[in-house]
């Protein structure tokens, strides 16, 4: 009995110089004298123990260690308040873990920019395969067997022409998309089909074994060059300012017939001559035309009674254009310090 007057005296004097500096502290203190298995329920076990005559005694003993234990709980529950950093047991004035924020690759950016203003004019976006067989990517758009285009050195065949397929190629161009939507739908057609396309070439400054395109499809009855034009002019206006300019140049695709090419005022200089428009105050930016009849024959559209306008551009030249990006090589190198640049959403 006196052993165990003793072991609650001590543990009063425990409790009493307890401290809790946050929740997690306090939880252990909770746990540790009030807790189911705690001190408390432990020291009151000992009730059975003790002689009947000193159990009323005893149990007053022990009625005023528990509240002692409450109210300590109490005055240390007070004391931590109810901040977060006693709630969590975190300190909040210590530097945060920085999260880097990426950025949206340049040529993303402005594909999207660009997406966007031909669906306002009610164009609808068709994606395709980049593995094309020969005829979506060449017969379809009117380039004859022997055209230098379908060289080996001009395009990458996956597999070659064999007595039961066709050539296997990557598509040199997003026309073969246009194809497989001109082959699954009917007139009118107002599509555009942005993607990746690949052409054997050397890699410098100037030139990508791939690069990015978007075009444009515009098939339905009395679709004239001056709807192709004020299209293009809407589209640049809408891309570079109000101020731009624009001139159309005769020029020669396959699959357009007449062909003309786009140039604006150069977006560097603002037309006064520097080297991105070699002093000319002008840069091409696009190639077009009217759909040629055979393309739309391959197609069961009859040229008698619907026209087309086709255009085609290179998204790297745009955000050339845009962003003075000088170096094609920058667009697939993933350096960070370029790409942070674009911090725009
Ligand atoms: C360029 C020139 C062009 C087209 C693409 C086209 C598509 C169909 C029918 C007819 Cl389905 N034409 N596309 C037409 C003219 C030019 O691209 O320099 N692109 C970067």
């Amino acid at each position: 009995m006196e052993q165990l007057l003793q072991q609650i005296e001590d543990i009063k004097k425990e409790i009493t110089d307890a401290e809790a500096a946050n929740a997690a502290a306090l939880e252990e203190f909770r746990i540790k004298y009030l807790g189911t298995k705690g001190l408390v329920k432990q020291i009151m076990g000992e009730m059975k123990n003790v002689p009947n005559e000193q159990k009323k005694e005893f149990g007053q003993i022990l009625n005023a260690f528990k509240i002692v234990a409450e109210e300590k709980f109490a005055a240390l529950q007070a004391g931590l308040g109810d901040s977060a950093e006693a709630e969590t047991g975190m300190d909040f004035s210590l530097p945060g873990d920085p999260t880097p924020v990426g950025t949206r690759h340049p040529l993303n950016l402005v594909r999207n920019q660009m997406v966007s203003i031909f669906k306002r004019l009610g164009f609808a976006v068709a994606e395709g395969p980049e593995i094309e067989d020969d005829w979506h990517n060449f017969g379809a758009m009117n380039l004859p067997e022997d055209h230098p285009a379908r060289d080996m050195q001009d395009t990458f065949y996956v597999e070659e022409k064999t007595a039961d397929h066709s050539a296997w190629l990557l598509r040199t161009h997003t026309s073969s998309t246009q194809a497989r939507v001109m082959e699954s739908q009917k007139p009118p057609i107002r599509v555009i089909c942005p993607g990746r396309v690949y052409r054997n070439e050397t890699i410098s400054a100037r030139a990508h074994c791939f690069f990015h395109q978007v075009e444009g499809l515009y098939i339905d009855e009395n679709v004239s060059f001056a709807d192709l034009k004020q299209t293009l002019y809407f589209f640049v206006q809408e891309m570079f300012g109000k101020e731009v300019k624009v001139r159309f140049r005769p020029s020669y695709f396959p699959f357009t017939e007449p062909s003309a090419e786009m140039d604006i005022s150069c977006q560097i200089c603002a037309g006064k001559g520097c080297n991105i428009c070699k002093h000319t105050g002008w840069v091409e930016i696009l190639g077009s035309g009217m759909v040629h009849p055979k393309v739309l024959e391959n197609f069961g559209i009859d040229p008698e009674k619907y026209t087309g306008f086709a255009f085609g551009m290179g998204v790297e030249r745009i955000a050339q254009l845009k962003y003075q990006v000088n170096d094609l090589r920058l667009y697939s190198q993933n350096d960070v310090r370029f790409l942070q640049q674009f911090k725009s959403v």
